[in-house]
């Protein structure tokens, strides 16, 4: 249990603080920026000696029973969360209330856990060179979004993005493991991702179909050496993948760098909050304007437009592309797309659960902008001149807001990463304060975070089901929250009771670098399979007497079984130089029984689970006798669970 007992839970407006982050945060926004914010936290909690800061526990001063959060031993979560990984390029899953971290899934990095780009299998989903060789081995997460039936998460898939070389993923949520890998063409610095909440064209059709890619950089197009030094010639790409498939169906080329992505409920639109509308290439080009976008596009239009043949090829993709810049589509009743200004450099854009609003998060202001999605399909009608006025309220809420989620009774809770707090404001009081109406007050609420929030996300608060009940903050920065674990700190996540009419901090946990987006799911949506079933693996050896050695010239097979507490072979002799696969099946049946495979010197390690087949080819160069281990707590005899791998010279 990870609930920390020592932090005031509601935290009333503390004046030192908040002035302290404000005028330094104030100062960032006018000059370097962000990284302003990050010097008050540091200055306020100065590094220190390694000991860890002990606040008084919390119970008295807050009034927060958190027993009531507590999972205790033998008891379940009530939600799974899901969470991207950054920069190490996997996702994670959680369990919440209590903090639990229970699986991280290998996507685009090498894990010798499992064998992630090790085994065949996982080389062939990640992509490899004509060597064999992996094709890439980082990646970068930031986005989780599972698949959808009409407005609600159906527990069939996750969807996630890889930013450094602009591939999406897919998971397979029976087993929560990665099925399939997709580079888009022509896409530098994917980031936002959002499948359909439901199918847009066919009506009977209420699932995802599609899932819908942002990309933030622009590049020549084609990036093949030409026009190095032309900014105005790169451009985006707005990407649509087959869910099914995973085969990019069409791409759109826009104007401006895209961010995040966010699809309504109708699955009408798809939409992304754009900066760099300037097309600047350096830091400072890239806020000249006082004013930057969300673009908005009308899904039908662009597949009839593709449907037409009214597109063009971007080099050697066979990918058809539409142009949705804002010059080809200046008329409403055949745009495409629809740029609405919103203040400079914004920062996500999230769905309210009734499929209302928009909300766009203002990063460099510290507003929230609210666009209606009736007037956004009023204005694709023509019946709106101007995109702003599809702008219903723009609250200001606090600075340096990104991320929005919300709950089921009107309101939202944005993280401030600037000010380390979460506000939370009513969307309708927002509407009402826009068109005039004094006494209405958008702003309900605030809490302290330590520190420095990038995304929060509220309990199924990206689906019609939200139900208001709990806030998550991923937060930046986690300094004196945990004990000290040298320079590489765990960044934090904070549980907030949303509950109520007053946010309640209830549990921190550590979260490994760096969480960007996560989503909570109710946990009876997800049902996993505990054993594979070994009828799926065409490879498989159903049965240890027929484990055995096969030669053809210089490339041998071994057809290998697990059972414990011994392999189906107890030694093999191949020659230098031969070219081995090694086919292992688990043959154990009992849950959780999960045998590892381990071949000392040949860099050759991953784990079967009950009823499952994996594959791994290796070069043998070295002679000699190798003992071939299971490396997973079997069975008692588990150390004695090895074969020898005779190398002949
Ligand atoms: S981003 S902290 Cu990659 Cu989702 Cu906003
Ligand atoms: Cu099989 Cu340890
Ligand atoms: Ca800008």
């Amino acid at each position: 249990m990870s609930v920390h007992k020592e932090e005031e839970a509601v935290i009333p407006q503390d004046p030192g603080r908040r002035k302290f982050l404000n005028t330094t945060a104030i100062a960032g926004l006018a000059g370097a920026g962000l990284s302003m914010g990050l010097a008050a936290c540091n200055k306020e909690q100065p590094a220190g000696p390694a000991a860890p800061a002990v606040k008084p526990i919390a119970a008295a001063a807050g009034g927060v029973d958190y027993t009531k959060y507590e999972v205790p031993p033998g008891q379940l979560d009530t939600y799974y969360s899901f969470s991207s990984g950054g920069e190490s390029g996997e996702v994670r899953i959680y369990g919440l209330p209590s903090g639990r971290l229970f699986k991280r899934i290998p996507v685009f990095n090498i894990d010798c856990l499992v064998g992630w780009g090790i085994t065949n299998e996982s080389k062939k989903i990640i992509g490899t060179n004509a060597d064999g060789s992996l094709k890439y081995c980082t990646g970068d997460t930031h986005h989780v979004h599972p698949s959808y039936t009409d407005g609600t998460y159906n527990g069939k898939h996750i969807f996630v993005n890889d930013k450094i070389h602009g591939r999406i993923a897919r998971i397979r949520l029976d087993t929560m493991e990665c099925d399939k890998i997709t580079e888009l063409p022509n896409v530098q610095g994917y980031h936002g991702t959002f499948p359909d909440k439901r199918d847009p064209v066919d009506e009977k059709i209420n699932y995802t179909t599609r899932v819908f890619c942002g990309s933030e950089f622009h590049t020549p197009q084609p990036n093949d050496g030409r026009d190095l030094n032309d900014p105005k010639k790169y451009f985006c790409l707005f990407t649509c993948v087959d869910a099914e498939t995973m085969e990019p169906r069409w791409q759109v080329k826009v104007d401006g760098n895209m961010d995040l992505v966010a699809t309504s409920y109708d699955g009408k639109l798809a939409c992304s909050n754009q900066y760099n509308t300037e097309g600047g290439v350096t830091y400072e080009e890239m806020m000249a304007f006082e004013r930057d976008s969300c673009v908005f596009f009308d899904i039908a239009r662009i597949e009839a437009a593709v449907k037409a043949g009214k597109t063009f090829h971007i080099g050697s993709s066979k990918v058809p592309v539409v142009d949705g810049t804002k010059a080809a589509n200046a008329d409403p009743r055949t745009a495409l797309t629809c740029y609405v200004p919103v203040p400079k450099n914004p920062h996500g854009v999230n769905v309210t659960p009734d499929g209302k609003y928009y909300a766009c998060a203002g990063k460099l202001s510290p507003t929230a902008t609210l666009i209606e999605h009736d007037l956004v399909l009023k204005w694709f009608d023509g019946q709106l001149k101007d995109p702003r006025d599809t702008v219903v309220a723009e609250p200001e809420i606090g600075l340096g807001p990104l991320h929005t989620g919300f709950d089921n009774r009107g309101n939202a809770y944005t993280t401030l990463f600037l000010d380390s707090q979460i506000v939370k404001w009513n969307i309708d009081a927002a509407i009402k304060s826009f068109k005039g109406d004094k006494a209405a007050k958008p702003v309900l609420d605030r809490i302290d975070v330590e520190y420095q929030p990038g995304h929060g996300f509220t309990s199924m608060g990206e689906t019609k089901e939200a139900d208001g009940k709990f806030f998550l903050s991923d937060n930046k920065f986690s300094k004196d929250r945990f004990l000290p674990v040298g320079p590489l700190h765990p960044e934090s996540a904070q549980l907030i009771d949303i509950s109520g009419d007053k946010m309640k901090l209830v549990a921190d946990h550590s979260v490994y670098s760096e969480p960007h987006d996560s989503i909570i799911i109710r946990r009876d949506i997800i049902r996993t399979r505990q054993v594979y079933d070994i009828n799926e693996f065409p490879n498989a050896t159903k049965d240890a007497k027929d484990c055995r050695v096969e030669r053809k010239g210089k490339k041998v097979t071994i057809h290998l079984t697990s059972q414990a507490p011994a392999f189906g072979l107890r030694e093999w002799t191949v020659k230098r130089g031969d070219e081995v696969t090694i086919i292992l099946t688990n043959l154990d049946k009992v849950e959780d029984l999960t045998h590892g495979f381990a071949i000392p010197k040949h860099n050759i390690n991953f784990i079967v689970n009950p009823q499952e087949t994996k594959s791994v080819t290796f070069k043998t160069d070295k002679p000699g006798v190798y003992w071939c281990y299971c490396t997973s707590f079997c069975h008692a005899l588990h150390l004695e669970m090895r074969s020898r791998m005779l190398v002949e010279a």
